[in-house]
């Protein structure tokens, strides 16, 4: 938490400083190709702007874009590359936040197009569905790489509560959202993500403190089939009807076969007023492997809701579902009147779940409220202590992908309790004893990301404090 307040005040520190330092801009709207360079920065866009089919624009790493008012960039099936860098991101905000701009809207781009350490900011979708999707990102036809930016104070609403994801929506999409910080965005559904019918990587991402009714990390809707891994979901909120305050995966399995895959992940500290506080699994088959799902809250179903038909039940092994709370269903409710089902093996359940290989044991995490004793902020770390059950105590037949680590990126199946027999553990971390002797607390990959964007907006703070006297000085 205390990473994040100081990459918070340091980005608006960033904001203010070059809102009252500008003395030359670019006027831009209408159909734009080339490239947008760092010595005609700040870009200010006076009306929408197009990359028109065919074409590219790229943008240069340190670039500013400041929309004057309610404006958009639609990619129409044209390229953009909107490459920053570590030292250097490209920040795309909106003279006013309350008016906000349209945010960057990618309609059949090519797949080449690369949206990566940008910090995209204060933008605002509105009007009926389709059109009130993606406040940040709006992604369709199309499959983009998006990685390692900040998607941050965007928001998708509209009447009838259809708006939907408030930092990035994907439809008919293989994009992959990598890296990103998403956080503090909102929408009916989908707070951080929304997805329809798409099947993209999201992987490694920090999505944290968005809120929608529905889905306030992620809602993963109809005909989608995601992987989800190594992210880091946490206090997130849903506000309404049908609920999942960190994911609501709703992808429709008994119309169409499709699921998620989500493995790997840490979701804590989510809250949904209604239902399903850590996942809400509707009509639904998820695969849901080696996740933490912890300390999150919910009227019904803390950990985990499902409502289904059982030949459809969402697959849970290998995690552990610890700490939750809820009126009904602390670790797990199943909306029992239609028959619902849900398979849980291998995992860690408080307070138990009858079935092959499941415990009720203390977890043991190296320390679950991290060296700050606050529980909630991001320095908690729930890596497996020597002593954990949940060491070597996952499904023994469980074989990783070739290319699956966990969530450090160390190997996925280690010989924890040194008895000869490698078995992949619970929860996201595998219990590494030849790497590390004794459990120290490590910088988390989350905390890297963001110690990381911490870097890339010092790297543009000290870059734009150079920039006025060389700007002065060659016009
Ligand atoms: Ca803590
Ligand atoms: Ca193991
Ligand atoms: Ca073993």
């Amino acid at each position: 938490m205390i990473r994040r307040n100081l990459f918070i005040s340091l980005v608006v520190f960033l904001t203010l400083w070059v809102a009252g330092s500008e003395v030359y801009a670019t006027d831009v709207s209408g159909d734009q190709t080339g490239v947008w360079k760092l010595d005609e920065s700040p870009y200010l866009l006076v009306g929408d702007v197009r990359v028109p089919p065919g074409q590219t624009l790229a943008i240069e790493p340190g670039v500013v874009i400041r929309a004057q008012g309610h404006y958009r960039i639609t990619v129409d099936q044209g390229t953009l590359l909107a490459t920053g860098s570590p030292g250097a991101p490209i920040l795309m905000t909106a003279a006013d936040p309350i008016t906000g701009w349209r945010g960057i809207r990618l309609e059949t781009a090519h797949d080449d197009t690369v949206i990566e350490y940008c910090v995209v900011e204060y933008a605002i979708a509105t009007g009926g569905f389709p059109e009130a999707s993606g406040g940040a990102l709006m992604i369709e036809y199309c499959s983009p790489r998006v990685y390692n930016n900040v998607f941050r104070f965007n928001r998708s609403h509209a009447e009838y509560e259809n708006g939907a994801g408030g930092g990035i929506f994907a439809q008919y999409s293989s994009a992959a959202i990598v890296n990103n910080l998403i956080t503090q965005n909102s929408a009916d559904n989908g707070g951080g993500i929304f997805l329809n019918e798409a099947t993209p990587t999201i992987r490694g991402n920090v999505i944290t403190e968005n809120s929608a009714a529905r889905g306030g990390g992620i809602y993963l809707g109809a005909r989608s089939a995601p992987l989800i891994e190594y992210n880091m979901v946490a206090r997130n909120e849903s506000y309404g009807q049908y609920g999942g305050g960190g994911i609501n995966s709703w992808t429709d399995f008994i119309f169409s076969g499709t699921f998620a895959t989500i493995r790997n992940n840490v979701i804590v500290y989510n809250t949904s007023t209604q239902a399903g506080g850590g996942l809400y699994c509707r009509y639904d088959r998820a695969v849901i492997t080696n996740n933490l799902i912890a300390y999150n809250s919910a009227s019904e179903g803390g950990g985990i809701y499902a409502l289904n038909l059982s030949a459809e039940a969402p697959q849970v092994t290998n995690c552990i579902i610890w700490g939750n709370a809820a009126a009904t269903g602390k670790q797990v409710h199943l909306e029992g009147a239609t028959g619902s089902a849900i398979s849980i093996k291998y995992s860690a359940v408080e307070a138990g779940w009858a079935d092959t290989g499941n415990i009720d044991q203390l977890p043991a995490f190296v320390d679950v409220d991290g060296p700050d004793d606050v529980p909630g902020s991001d320095d908690d770390d729930f890596r497996l202590s020597p002593l954990s059950p949940c060491i070597d105590a996952g499904d023994p037949g469980f074989a990783a992908d070739s290319n699956e680590t966990d969530i450090d990126g160390n190997p996925r199946i280690v010989d924890g309790d040194d008895d000869g027999s490698p078995v992949v553990d619970m929860g996201p971390y595998e219990f590494q004893p030849a790497v590390v002797p004794a459990p120290v607390p490590a910088v988390s990959q989350w905390g890297l990301i963001v110690m990381g964007l911490l870097v890339l907006t010092a790297g543009t703070l000290a870059f734009i404090r150079g920039r006025p006297a060389v700007v002065q000085g060659s016009r």
